[in-house]
């Protein structure tokens, strides 16, 4: 590493940042976050709020970040405005109480956003790195997210060389912008492993102001080991996969896989992984986590292109052991990239994310409890389910203890519509929604889908509204919610007094 950037302690570099500043930081799910510096942010937005002074920044990162960012940040009220996706508790009980303004946005858009100047000047860039080069060469570290874009639209721009993370691991990344409208061109990816950029984000080395060194693990969650229900699910999904392989609708080779993140999709990842009829595959994915490690080493994975390395320090370890054999198989790449829609429907994907909450017609909420109050947000389960070959979603049938159906009339809230859903999985069981009018869908996806608990309510509610291309009624469609809201339980909703107009 050159010496040529002045070398910062976090706090110093923290006092370059003024009140008002939007930040673009490194970060996805929340693998190769920056760390320290937004530490020392926060411990500065502390000082600066005891002696009666204001100070927040906006906050714009690839997707969500650790307890050292959005935590710490959140904790010490330092945030004035967040995109595109986070899960922090605190930052999230701070968002849904109104203190943080907060915008949802699609993890494709997010970079073309900044370029298009949509979210205002970037005053700097925090991204965290293995390596820098005299010329302002940037070998990121565990995620690509959307730094090279903050990197290139930021004013400044200050690095956390973390030592956790080997220089060698140079040539996981390939990093490509695209050029903005009306000079965009196609995006040359055709197969999963195809490169096309470069292995290092490309800086004017004047815009770099400082770098701080640090050693830190990625703050990832890890997973809890699958259970009865998560195991059924992964189960069903890989059933219906092989179907679609007998029944000629998947080619025999496979189709790269799109999964989402959470203890479900790494459930889904190991069930397909175990299924004699589906072969080794390849993903195309946003989120490379846990169980594609293993896959690995077991050939049942070939190759994983993402924009994160979202594993827990054991497996990190363990891939930087043996680093030639990880990056022969994976790469990481832009979530412009990872994410977009040209590349998901030219090769085929197969995504596969969970819901929240799911109508009887294949309506989606990903993102907000109750129709209020927002969990994470929408991430790329958007990006993929539009555009994909087969668009899947898997929940629960049952959720808090069985008081909640995810199944219900009409979804409180939507980020993902009918038109968009193709099946939906349940541990109960599989609603191939395609080419299926509303009325089949709901029927489909009761018989299938629904808790043995909440079926006959959910079909006491069709068969009491008939009538309409959709049969609905707005009289009643949030009954369930209703009830909960009053009593902390969905179950024994009637139909009795329900207008069916
Ligand atoms: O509550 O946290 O109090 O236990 O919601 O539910 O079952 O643990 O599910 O962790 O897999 O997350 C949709 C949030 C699922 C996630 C979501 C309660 C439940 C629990 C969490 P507790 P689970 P998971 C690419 C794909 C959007 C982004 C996306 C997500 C908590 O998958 O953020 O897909 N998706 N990105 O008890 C009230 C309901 C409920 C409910 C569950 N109907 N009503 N509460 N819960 N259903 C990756 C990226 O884009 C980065």
């Amino acid at each position: 590493m050159s010496l040529k950037f002045p070398i910062l302690t976090a706090d110093e570099a923290a006092a370059l940042i003024p009140h008002g500043s939007t930040v673009g930081f490194s970060g996805f799910t929340p693998a190769g976050a920056a760390k320290v510096i937004p530490t020392a942010i926060a411990a500065r937005a502390q000082m600066e709020h005891e002696a009666g002074r204001p100070y927040q920044i906006g906050v714009i990162t690839g997707a969500s970040a650790g307890p050292s960012l959005d935590g710490a940040l959140a904790k010490a009220k330092a945030i004035s405005w967040r995109t595109p996706y986070q899960s922090d508790p605190n930052l999230r009980k701070s968002i849904n109480a109104g203190e943080t303004r907060f915008f949802d946005m699609h993890l494709s858009m997010l970079p073309q956003a900044v370029r298009y100047g949509f979210l205002g000047p970037i005053d700097f860039a925090v991204v965290e790195a293995c390596d820098v080069t005299p010329d302002g060469g940037i070998v990121l570290s565990t995620s690509v997210g959307a730094s090279p874009t903050f990197c290139r639209c930021a004013k400044k721009v200050l690095i956390e060389i973390n030592r956790r993370h080997p220089a060698a691991l140079r040539g996981i990344h390939d990093i490509y912008e695209t050029e903005d409208p009306p000079h965009r061109r196609e995006i040359p990816i055709y197969t999963v492993s195809d490169r096309i950029g470069s292995e290092l984000v490309r800086v004017d080395p004047s815009k770099i102001v400082g770098i701080v060194e640090t050693e830190r693990d990625d703050e990832v969650g890890g997973f809890t080991e699958p259970d009865a229900v998560t195991n059924r699910i992964g189960h069903n999904v890989a059933e219906f996969l092989a179907a679609e392989i007998r029944a000629g609708r998947i080619p025999k080779s496979f189709l790269p896989i799109q999964s989402g993140v959470g203890n479900v999709a790494n459930a889904v990842l190991g069930a397909m992984g175990a299924h004699p009829d589906i072969p080794p595959f390849d993903m195309y994915s946003e989120v490379i986590q846990d169980s594609v490690i293993a896959l690995m080493r077991q050939e049942r994975l070939r190759f994983a292109s993402g924009t994160s390395l979202t594993v827990n320090s054991a497996l990190l370890k363990e891939v930087y052991d043996d680093l030639d054999f990880f990056k022969s198989r994976i790469l990481l790449r832009p979530q412009e990239i990872t994410n977009n829609p040209e590349i998901v429907r030219r090769l085929g994907i197969i995504s596969i994310n969970t819901a929240l909450e799911v109508d009887v017609f294949g309506n989606v909420n990903s993102t907000h409890v109750l129709g209020k109050n927002v969990m994470n947000g929408i991430g790329g389960s958007g990006d993929f389910t539009r555009n994909a070959y087969i668009s899947i979603f898997t929940c629960p049938s049952l959720a808090k203890e069985g008081r909640i159906s995810p199944i219900v009339p009409l979804v409180s809230h939507m980020d993902h519509s009918e038109h968009s859903v193709q099946v939906l999985i349940t541990e109960q069981g599989v609603a191939d929604l395609r080419g299926k009018d509303p009325h089949e869908r709901a029927r489909l996806v009761v018989q299938n889908c629904a808790h043995p608990d909440f079926r006959e309510q959910l079909s006491g509610y069709f068969q009491s509204v008939r009538q309409g291309h959709t049969p609905q009624t707005l009289s009643a469609a949030f009954a369930m919610h209703q009830k909960f809201l009053m009593t902390g339980d969905m179950r024994d909703v009637t139909w009795d007094d329900l207008i069916p107009i």
